[in-house]
């Protein structure tokens, strides 16, 4: 039999699928062709017009990955592996994508996966142990496992600007932008949001653009990409020792084993800033440039040491911005670590351009769109063209815009916003049985290299399958009680550090999202450790599961 055992036959006609699998990209695309391999019926419902997930919606100017290619890549075909040629050192967005398309054909994925559709609703039916999926085409599907890679990064946030709505040029989103792209050429451009997106996109913008306005409420520590086209022979080489460094990247604390920008490869540092005298900081800095600030053991850990390594990092910027001023501007006021680490290509040199002007918005509270342009205390600045990079709704955004009801009607969103964040290994959260999260809240996700934390996440939800399927099971859920274990296991590795400070505000957090409740979002207790506890608890019968 190659579909789940079930016990009534009437089930047969009544399931439409032994697994529904929401979200096309990295997760979506293994979930599905892992779900064949085992025989089970999977189908992929994806809102895009097409595969990529992240790499599909997030094609803004300047796109790339903070992870090399050779690493942010499928390990499970090496066939795979040895077919695809990446071109550059960090990948740009048009590679991923084409990549996943490339992907999607070399296991012809594409028959089991519905595209323009979003899954708006889903329900459990306790009755028959089946969830039954709704989307916006008014179809409705029953399946008994939905497995949701539903992405970290992709429910998009709508700055509370006022007047946004007024503004009469063009209106772009980094993370929705034109797929035929958009010419930039001679015109007024202003964009708002330093982070990853608005980081990366500044410099690309500004060389084509009349005149860019950027207006900045929190500045950005970012580190150069340090991208470069792959040498002649060089990725021959990478091909050649593909298992030894995905055997590498398992065990390294973050799944990289080369540098990945955000991603600092190999073990800690354990030098410490506040046991070094100035003099040999300054040293450090000579010597290791932009990668001296986060060198140090302590940094994470000592607000006091986080503050001496900002101010190595504010002369960084010193160093590389002409006008005194805008580096002054450009100087984070907040500690270093807390938010995602940047990576970039020309970023604080964009502004010696000439067609380049910086509106610090630490020093202009009110902020409006007018139908000009954008209007702050300063004055207002005209503009043809705005850009907003403002970031999304993290780790249980996407989840929380469909209506998912578990055992007894309960709602997961409201569950989420009275408690925050919780689930049981990021993979499944009490009451919502038969529904897996990859890399989902509290697993390492966003800390680690997605591809190997997605890849680790469906092949353990389908080692699970196999088990149910093995022994006649029909659910499987965590208790309450191993769940609370895990979230208070979670928010101890993260407690009294940095990124969990008060004057911390993430969306690793979910600080970005007004109302949202404080929790530190990814585990950081490190890749290894996490793989090895999940293993042992398969390895245990599914300890902390219920399984019936
Ligand atoms: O979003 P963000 P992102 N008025 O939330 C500002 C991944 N990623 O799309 O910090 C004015 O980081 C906001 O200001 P503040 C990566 O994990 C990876 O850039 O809230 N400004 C901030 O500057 C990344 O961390 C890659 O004060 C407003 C910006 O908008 C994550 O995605 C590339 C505002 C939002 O920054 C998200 O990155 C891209 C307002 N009302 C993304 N609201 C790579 O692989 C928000 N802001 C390299």
């Amino acid at each position: 039999m190659t579909t789940m055992e079930r016990q009534d036959p009437s089930r047969e006609t009544a399931v439409d699928y032994d697994a529904i699998v929401i979200g096309a990209g990295f997760g979506g695309l293994y979930a599905l062709h892992k779900l064949r391999e085992l025989g089970y019926r999977g189908h992929v419902i994806e809102a895009g017009d097409g595969v990529g997930g992240t790499w599909y919606w997030n094609r803004y100017p300047g796109a790339r990955c903070d992870v090399e290619s050779i690493e942010y890549s499928y390990s499970f075909d090496p066939r795979i592996e040895q077919e695809w040629d990446w071109t550059e050192v960090m990948p740009a967005q048009a590679e991923i994508e084409r990549y996943l398309n490339f992907v999607a054909d070399r296991l012809d994925l594409r028959p089991d996966i519905e595209l323009e559709t979003r899954v708006t609703a889903m329900t459990w039916d306790e009755a028959r142990s089946v969830w039954t999926v709704e989307t916006d085409r008014r179809d409705q599907y029953a399946a008994h496992f939905v497995i949701a890679a539903t992405g970290c990064l992709s429910a998009p946030l709508t700055p509370d600007i006022p007047g946004i709505d007024r503004f009469s040029g063009t209106t772009l989103y980094t993370n929705n932008f034109p797929r035929e792209g958009f010419d930039f050429a001679g015109k007024r451009v202003g964009i708002m949001g330093t982070g990853s997106s608005g980081v990366q996109s500044i410099p690309v913008i500004a060389a084509e653009a009349g005149h860019l306005t950027v207006f900045q409420r929190s500045a950005a520590y970012t580190l150069p990409a340090n991208n470069r086209p792959l040498r002649s022979g060089e990725l021959e080489e990478l091909k050649a020792n593909y298992p030894e460094l995905r055997a590498a990247q398992r065990e390294s604390m973050n799944g990289v084993v080369h540098f990945g920008g955000a991603l600092l490869a190999g073990d800690p540092p354990t030098r410490k800033i506040l046991e070094t005298p100035p003099e040999q900081r300054a040293a450090l800095l000579d010597e290791l440039g932009w990668s001296a600030p986060l060198a140090w053991g302590d940094v994470m850990i000592d607000m006091e040491a986080n503050y001496a390594a900002t101010e190595l990092y504010a002369e960084l910027i010193r160093r590389a911005v002409r006008d005194a001023d805008v580096a002054e501007a450009l100087i984070p006021h907040y500690p270093m670590g807390c938010k995602r680490q940047i990576i970039d290509t020309d970023y604080f040199e964009t502004f010696n351009r000439d067609n380049v002007s910086l509106v610090d918005l630490r020093n202009n509270p009110s902020l409006e769109v007018t139908p000009a342009g954008i209007r702050t205390e300063e004055g207002e600045v005209e503009l043809d063209v705005i850009v907003y990079a403002t970031g999304f709704d993290a780790m249980t955004g996407a989840l929380n815009r469909i209506d998912i009801r578990g055992a007894g009607g309960a709602s997961l969103r409201e569950f989420w916003e009275r408690e925050g964040a919780r689930t049981y290994l990021g993979l499944q959260v009490a009451g919502f049985p038969n529904l897996f999260t990859v890399t989902g809240p509290l697993s390492p996700s966003v800390l680690a290299n997605m591809v190997m934390g997605i890849e680790h996440h469906v092949e353990w939800i389908a080692d699970c399958l196999d088990y149910l399927r093995e022994r006649g099971l029909q659910t499987i859920e965590p208790t309450p009680e191993a769940q609370e274990a895990w979230v208070e296991h979670s928010n101890s590795l993260v407690e009294g550090s940095i990124r969990t400070d008060p004057s911390c505000n993430s969306w690793y957090v979910g600080a970005n999202v007004p109302g949202k409740k404080r929790v530190y979002m990814a585990y950081t207790g490190g890749f290894p450790q996490y793989r090895e506890r999940c293993a042992e608890i398969a390895g245990a019968g599914y300890e902390g599961f219920t399984l019936a």
